[in-house]
């Protein structure tokens, strides 16, 4: 089980997770190197020894993010490519496991809203396909909060620009160059990487996005076929659609142990590309928790998980989807059900 944390300058601290019952993982990342730079080893190690001496352990990063020339198939990626290698040559020095990265094109996790009130007036993250038609992105105002806040008007312009030419067949051999030289070394070094599937599942402002179905993660883990090419198999992501089928896809892709780690969150669809977060509780959202879990026991998960996103509630406020109380809660539930599993399986034999 495990929590992600912003770092030095986040309100939910290290010795408030630790509280957390079952907590022992932290899933953090070096916030202050820019994308495509090297994360030295020095750096790596005094995280991990802040994150020891609050009593947890550090063996999964979230997430090491891949420069935009890598997606664009720019000439300038090997460069970058070579960067991203030592950068997790340095992490499986200092001990990481998995390795959470995404290939979305410019943009990350995006939502319409992050205070969408729910009945018991808590908020939460949404996403309402009416509301995305109606934003402009080049409007120097709109700032959503998966999103790279350094694009500049100007620098957004001049990459959607490039990206114009990126059709879906040339976003995959971009990866796939990608997957190519970064797994093997991986591989080496005992690292995981993990790929974040798209969030949401579709092309968003006509950019591609390709992590989005059971079709295209099959494709995608035959790029390289190796342990090292994997999964966070990210519930809420995948589910925010009921065109994927969740728990199937996870018994099968945990059977073929290509899930290193599991983001575990409820989201609450319709048939029209609307969705929003809610509770990890099975019966306030789409999604069948115990389903999803047993799916994971069944096929002997041994990767690691963590609570997304959670709603704001008592009064919290902070980054959203981030807050302790809510994702506090999904842990414990989650764990509840993992206990329950276990003790089933025992008394079964
Ligand atoms: C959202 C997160 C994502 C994820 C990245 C991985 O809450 O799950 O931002 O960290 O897509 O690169």
């Amino acid at each position: 089980m495990s929590f992600r944390w912003y770092g030095a300058n986040d309100q939910v601290t290290l010795e408030k997770i630790r509280q957390i019952p079952g907590m022992q993982v932290i899933v953090t990342a070096i916030y202050d190197v820019p994308v495509g730079q090297v994360w030295e080893y020095e750096r790596i190690l005094a995280l991990k020894k802040q994150i020891e001496d609050a009593g947890l352990r550090f063996e999964v990063v979230e997430s090491l993010p891949v420069h935009e020339d890598i997606k664009l198939g720019l000439p300038t990626r090997d460069k970058y490519i070579e960067n991203y290698i030592k950068s997790l040559h340095n992490l499986a020095k200092a001990g990481i496991k998995v390795v959470c990265y995404n290939f979305m094109p410019v943009f990350d996790w995006t939502r319409t809203t992050v205070e969408y009130p729910l009945k018991d007036h808590s908020k939460t993250l949404a996403y309402f396909k009416k509301d995305l038609e109606n934003i402009n992105v080049y409007d120097d105002d709109v700032s959503l909060p998966g999103w790279d806040t350094s694009y500049k008007k100007e620098d957004l312009r001049h990459i959607f620009e490039q990206y114009s030419h990126i059709d879906e067949e040339s976003l995959w051999s971009n990866l796939a160059y990608f997957l190519r030289a970064v797994v093997p070394e991986a591989e080496k070094s005992g690292i995981k990487m993990a790929i974040h599937p798209d969030d949401p599942p579709w092309n968003i402002f006509g950019l591609c996005r390709i992590i989005t179905c059971e079709k295209n993660i099959d494709r995608f883990l035959k790029i390289v076929d190796s342990e090292s090419n994997s999964l966070t198999f990210c519930t809420g992501s995948l589910g925010c659609t009921p065109d994927n089928d969740i728990v199937s896809m996870v018994r099968k892709y945990s059977a073929q142990k290509r899930i290193a780690f599991v983001h575990l969150r409820n989201v609450k669809f319709d048939n029209d590309g609307n969705f929003y977060e809610t509770s990890h509780l099975s019966s306030d959202g789409s999604l069948d928790m115990v389903a999803i879990l047993k799916a994971l026991h069944d096929t002997g998960f041994d990767g690691y998980c963590r609570p997304d996103h959670g709603r704001m509630i008592w009064g919290e406020t902070g980054r959203p989807g981030y807050g302790l109380y809510d994702r506090a809660l999904g842990a414990c539930y989650i764990n509840g059900i993992w206990e329950t599993l276990e003790k089933e399986k025992c008394s079964s034999h």
